[in-house]
């Protein structure tokens, strides 16, 4: 029997063996269900990141499990040189359960974006009739759409983007939730598309006003220029909707989808569009080893169920509320401002004495709850969609606690 991996071993191990492109904290995670996950310690804690928005249906939700096994006892991967019996199956109900005529399936977030601008660009030169390799496409400053080469070349994030050039060209910066930015982006007939979250969650979950999405649709369509919604983060029910973009009436011409599309169990990302935009790539123009494998598909499928048959979206705006309202009623000068959108919420921390918002994170995993900060002085707080009440409220102590823990 092997030695039981303590806390301290596992981080060794990862600092010795892994490459240094993250820096967890100090919690080594070995078991997950629902709201919670526990160390390999067995102390217990309420997961308030739910890594990052993929997790929203809860840890080793069973119905998906279920499914990823199922499958992966008959046929994991068949490479899209054949048909197999569960890609159309799974196109099928996703297309019809979002509303779009197909759907290009792919693993991660960054290579459904990646998918997003190529099929932005062919729709360019072979129905918009841009000149060839002129393409242009809006995006927003602090956005994060993943960490490809191209994908970095469109940030303005430091971290992201130095040291990695050269640059992917075809990109214009505009400041996020700025119409008149905007609109004057969209000036340029070369333009082809505008990529934008409905949140930004890396930034910082920052919320745009009122209306920005539903105008910046209306003035894309004015120009005759793709409105591209990356929902990787913000879609599958974690603002209160089934997208964040419903919450405007806005149907997006791209849908980029990834991380809760599976729950957590497996890779699973999505493109989905109208066969205008999709058909302008061909056999052979675009694709992925693992893209629509059979597992991926079945746990898609129970995935997207779950959502439906547990009333994820309701749940997450009606505890969304109930949350914002209780950090607000925490009486502590750390505490700069509450923002958020269903069950995607941030705080933002005033330094006190020295002590960050990372300093609250650690008390927080002290006292039993995870979340990480993001931009040195934002903490994101984004638990499974399926917390109860209870547990919810047993959480905002937790966090009440740690903070006032600072005096
Ligand atoms: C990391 C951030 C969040 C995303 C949006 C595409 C992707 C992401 C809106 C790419 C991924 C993840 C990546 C992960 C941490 C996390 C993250 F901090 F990096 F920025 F959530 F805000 N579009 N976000 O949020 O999807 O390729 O990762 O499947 O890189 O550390 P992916």
């Amino acid at each position: 029997m092997s030695e039981k991996l303590s806390s301290k071993m596992a981080i060794t191990l990862e600092d010795k063996y892994g490459a240094h492109n993250y820096h967890p904290l100090p919690v080594v995670l070995s078991k997950g269900k629902g709201a919670k996950v526990w160390d390999v310690e067995g102390k217990e804690y309420f997961d308030f990141l739910s890594a990052y928005s993929a997790v929203n249906q809860g840890h080793c939700h069973p119905k998906i499990v279920g499914a990823m096994i199922e499958q992966a006892r008959i046929l994991t991967l068949t490479s899209r040189a054949f048909y197999n019996d569960a890609l159309g199956v799974y196109e099928e109900f996703i297309t019809a359960y979002f509303g779009y005529d197909k759907v290009l399936p792919m693993n991660t977030g960054a290579e459904a974006d990646e998918t997003a601008l190529k099929l932005c660009r062919r729709w360019a030169y072979d129905v918009k009739g841009i000149e060839a390799d002129k393409a242009k496409i809006i995006v927003c400053a602090d956005n994060f759409h993943g960490r490809t080469i191209s994908i970095i070349s469109m940030s303005t994030d430091p971290e992201s983007r130095t040291g990695f050039g050269p640059y992917t060209p075809g990109f214009e910066i505009i400041p996020y939730n700025d119409l008149n930015a905007l609109a004057k982006a969209l000036e340029d007939p070369n333009t082809a598309g505008f990529l934008v979250e409905p949140i930004q969650g890396e930034a910082g979950v920052v919320v745009p006003d009122e209306g920005y999405l539903a105008k910046a649709f209306e003035m894309c369509k004015a120009k005759n220029v793709l409105f591209i919604a990356d929902e990787v983060q913000t879609g599958i029910a974690r603002t209160g909707k089934l997208l964040a973009c419903d919450h405007e009436d806005v149907r997006p011409d791209i849908l980029i989808l990834g991380k809760a599309l599976s729950g957590g169990a497996y890779p699973v990302s999505a493109v989905l569009a109208d066969d205008e935009i999709m058909l302008t790539i061909k056999p052979g123009q675009h694709g992925s080893t693992f893209g629509g494998n059979p597992v991926a598909a079945r746990v898609g499928i129970a995935a997207l169920e779950v959502v439906k048959e547990e009333g994820l979206a309701e749940r997450a705006d009606k505890l969304g509320k109930l949350f914002r309202d209780e950090m607000k009623k925490i009486d502590s000068d750390m505490i700069e401002l509450v923002r958020g959108k269903g069950l995607l919420n941030a705080i933002v921390i005033r330094p006190k004495g020295g002590k960050t918002a990372m300093d609250v994170c650690l008390k927080m995993a002290e006292n039993g709850l995870l979340a990480k900060p993001t931009h040195d002085h934002i903490i994101r707080f984004a638990p499974p969609l399926v917390i109860t009440e209870k547990q919810l409220m047993e959480a905002v102590g937790l966090i009440k606690q740690s903070v006032l823990s600072f005096g």
